[in-house]
């Protein structure tokens, strides 16, 4: 399915009222990756290495979350002017081989997307609307397709 124009500008709105806060944001992301599944803390490296440390004082935590963000929202930048996604190949092939390394399966990516929504939401909750909700679905499926189809390659 394409990527409207309207669907572009909800997502690029969203991000834009997110982006001044959007280390606090990146962390509620990830601790409620870990309210929905908390076996996934078992597959971050930089997590496991962190022994009982608290999460919100891990250093590259929150630099991994708002990469995460910052890819969801600029894909869906370039599923508008190219109605695909590109992640740069290189990217690519990283994303899907530490991916498949870390044993990442497809319900993960439900967990993920539903963190990710569930964040936005209380992040923009006056901006929050179904259609704004459909939009970052969109760009994230379509972000998370790639990923999945390089892992098999990858495996
Ligand atoms: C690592 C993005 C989905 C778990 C990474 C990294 C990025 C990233 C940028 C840094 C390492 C690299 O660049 O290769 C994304 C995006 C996703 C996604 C954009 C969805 C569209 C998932 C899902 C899981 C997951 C569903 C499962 C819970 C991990 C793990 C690492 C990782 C375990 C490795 C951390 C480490 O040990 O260093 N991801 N990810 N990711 N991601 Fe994801
Ligand atoms: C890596 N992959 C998916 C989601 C993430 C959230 C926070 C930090 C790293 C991540």
């Amino acid at each position: 399915m394409g990527f409207s124009e309207a669907q572009e500008e909800l997502v690029l709105r969203s991000w834009k009222a997110m982006k001044s806060d959007s280390e606090s944001t990146a962390l509620k992301f990830f601790l409620r990756i870990f309210e929905i599944a908390p076996g996934a803390k078992q597959m971050f490296s930089f997590l496991r290495d962190a022994g009982d440390a608290p999460l919100e004082k891990h250093p590259k935590l929150k630099a991994h979350a708002v990469t995460v963000f910052v890819m969801a929202c600029e894909s869906a930048t370039q599923l508008r002017s190219t109605g695909d996604v590109k992640v740069r190949e290189a990217t690519l092939k990283r994303l899907g081989a530490t991916h498949a390394r870390a044993g990442v399966a497809d319900a993960h990516f439900e967990v993920v997307k539903t963190a990710l929504l569930d964040t936005i939401r209380d992040a923009v909750p006056d901006m929050w609307t179904p259609e704004m909700k459909a939009a970052w679905e969109e760009a994230y499926d379509q972000l998370a397709a790639v990923i999945k189809e390089e892992m098999k390659n990858a495996a």
